[in-house]
């Protein structure tokens, strides 16, 4: 198991998408649990491209072929991660805030709200705070996930939850926010109801949230 987890890592550090997608469909015929493939496979790949980039060791096009093989690895697992049984549980509009294109951690948010009972209306990348708006009227979501990845991101976050409040639609929703350089003092700061540091307990937040806020 070790050896099929460690190739799957190598791969994606290569940027190598089909081998990526071939061994992850590998792991999951030889039963390996899917947290463990995307824990101990795809993110720990991811980590070390983050060092090697931080290093200047490897450059933007290598980082982006990498989230490439990422974002392949995690559409093989998300049909295995998703819970057939689950009660629906809610809808969670979602989206990287504007200027913001990283969308690995979002997408991994998304995956673990889809396999715990939750429609994902999921936005993408670089999403403005009207669309915010105009897609939380249609939706009408129980939660709002805001994720940022860069410092200079970040007031983007806090605009997005004015804009939310300013049309009178913060009553109606939990407002969660994440993402690597967001941190609990900084959710608080900018008036968001709960804040997660990775995507699985982005799922336990939001479900204490929603029964808190008597939204479910
Ligand atoms: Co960029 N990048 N990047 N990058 N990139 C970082 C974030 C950086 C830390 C690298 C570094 O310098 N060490 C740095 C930010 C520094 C800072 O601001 N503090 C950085 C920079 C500077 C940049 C550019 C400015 C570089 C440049 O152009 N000179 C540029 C900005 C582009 C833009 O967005 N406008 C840029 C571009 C890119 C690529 C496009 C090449 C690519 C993104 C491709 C893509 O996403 N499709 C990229 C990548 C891949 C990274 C690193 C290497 C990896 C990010 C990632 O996917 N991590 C990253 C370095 C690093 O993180 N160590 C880096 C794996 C993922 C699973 O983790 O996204 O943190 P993460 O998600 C986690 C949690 O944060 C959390 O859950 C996930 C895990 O379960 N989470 C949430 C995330 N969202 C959440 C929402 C929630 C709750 C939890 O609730 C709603």
């Amino acid at each position: 198991m070790e050896e099929v987890l460690r190739r799957i890592s190598d791969s994606l550090i290569k940027g190598d998408a089909s081998s990526v997608e071939e061994l992850v469909a590998h792991a999951l015929e030889q039963g390996v649990n899917p947290r463990l493939i995307m824990d101990d496979g795809l993110v720990a790949g991811m980590a070390v491209i983050g060092a090697r980039f931080k290093n200047d060791e490897i450059y933007l096009p290598e980082v982006m072929i990498a989230a490439r093989a990422m974002n392949t690895g995690l559409r093989v697992l998300e049909p295995v991660l998703r819970n057939a049984n689950a009660e629906f549980k809610g809808t969670l509009v979602l989206g990287t805030v504007r200027g913001d294109l990283h969308d690995v951690g979002k997408n991994m948010v998304s995956m673990m709200f889809r396999g715990s009972g939750f429609d994902v209306i999921d936005l993408g990348i670089d999403v403005a705070e009207s669309m915010f708006v105009e897609k939380i009227k249609e939706f009408r979501p129980q939660i709002v996930g805001l994720s940022a990845l860069l410092s200079t991101t970040l007031p983007a976050m806090k605009s997005t939850i004015e804009a939310i409040n300013e049309a009178g639609l913060h009553d109606r929703t939990i407002i969660l926010v994440g993402g690597a350089p967001v941190t609990l003092e900084f959710a608080k700061e900018i008036g968001a109801d709960g804040w997660a540091p990775d995507a699985a307990s982005a799922v336990d937040e939001a479900e204490v949230l929603l029964k808190q806020k008597g939204l479910r």
